[in-house]
């Protein structure tokens, strides 16, 4: 069989596209490791779940965990349980852009403006992910008395697979799923600093809490980046 000279150029050209291509896949997957530097998927059928346990230093999540609490109009919100409205068993307070009015458990809040500490969290979150959110849910669990029942993030501002960015600032405290339909549980351990995403199907199959925890006597607060689709 004979080489001839275009044959030779051809496999050449064709070997430097693959050795590109290659190197170019490398490429993205070490930015994607940058990027989301410590992200570990949870298997979980039916979900999209995702743990980074030292999404940031301690030391980071100390600085925002005392400023929030200088900051934040801590409130006691209502939940709805069978129908009827009670305190929730947590503060909270919901802060976004101005158009980003969010109704949950029979109550529509306005938003409050971005603090100085949201606003850099939500722009450390915006680096990491490459997801940009226009509201956030905080929440001060002031000790293991404090608690959210079962539920899933799936207000209809959020469309039907929203991505809930959450990160936890103190206390370590549970954090459990349940399947909607075949019992499936799952239980997390949330550090300080830590940063769990939901995303995908999560909301649609699975339903989530966090218990209470007797014994807990330090606080944690609890911040949930999500974005709201405007109406028009
Ligand atoms: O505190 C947590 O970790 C979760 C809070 C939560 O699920 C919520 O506010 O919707
Ligand atoms: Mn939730």
């Amino acid at each position: 069989m004979k080489f001839r000279a275009s044959d030779r150029r051809k496999d050449f050209q064709r070997g430097s596209r693959e050795l590109f291509s290659v190197s170019l896949t490398t490429i993205l997957t070490l930015m994607g490791l940058a990027l989301h530097r410590g992200l570990e998927q949870l298997k979980l059928a039916g979900a999209t779940l995702s743990y980074a346990a030292d999404w940031q230093p301690a030391a980071q999540a100390d600085r925002w965990m005392s400023a929030l609490f200088q900051e934040i109009p801590w409130t006691q919100h209502q939940v709805k349980i069978f129908g009827k409205l009670r305190d929730s068993p947590r503060l909270s307070s919901w802060h976004g852009d101005a158009d980003a009015s969010y109704s949950y458990s029979g109550t529509r809040y306005l938003p409050l403006p971005w603090t100085k500490t949201l606003s850099a969290i939500r722009t450390a979150l915006r680096e990491y992910l490459q997801t940009d959110f226009n509201g956030v849910l905080v929440n001060r669990y002031r000790n293991g008395t404090d608690s959210m029942g079962w539920h899933a993030d799936n207000e209809p501002e959020l469309g039907p697979d929203p991505v809930i960015a959450s990160i936890s600032l103190g206390a370590e405290r549970r954090f459990s799923l349940k399947h909607r339909t075949d019992g499936q549980r799952l239980q997390l351990h949330l550090a300080h600093g830590s940063l769990l995403l939901m995303a995908g199907q999560t909301q649609r199959n699975w339903l989530h809490a966090l218990p209470k925890q007797l014994g807990v006597e330090a606080e944690r607060i609890n911040l949930t980046f999500r974005r709201l689709r405007m109406p028009g």
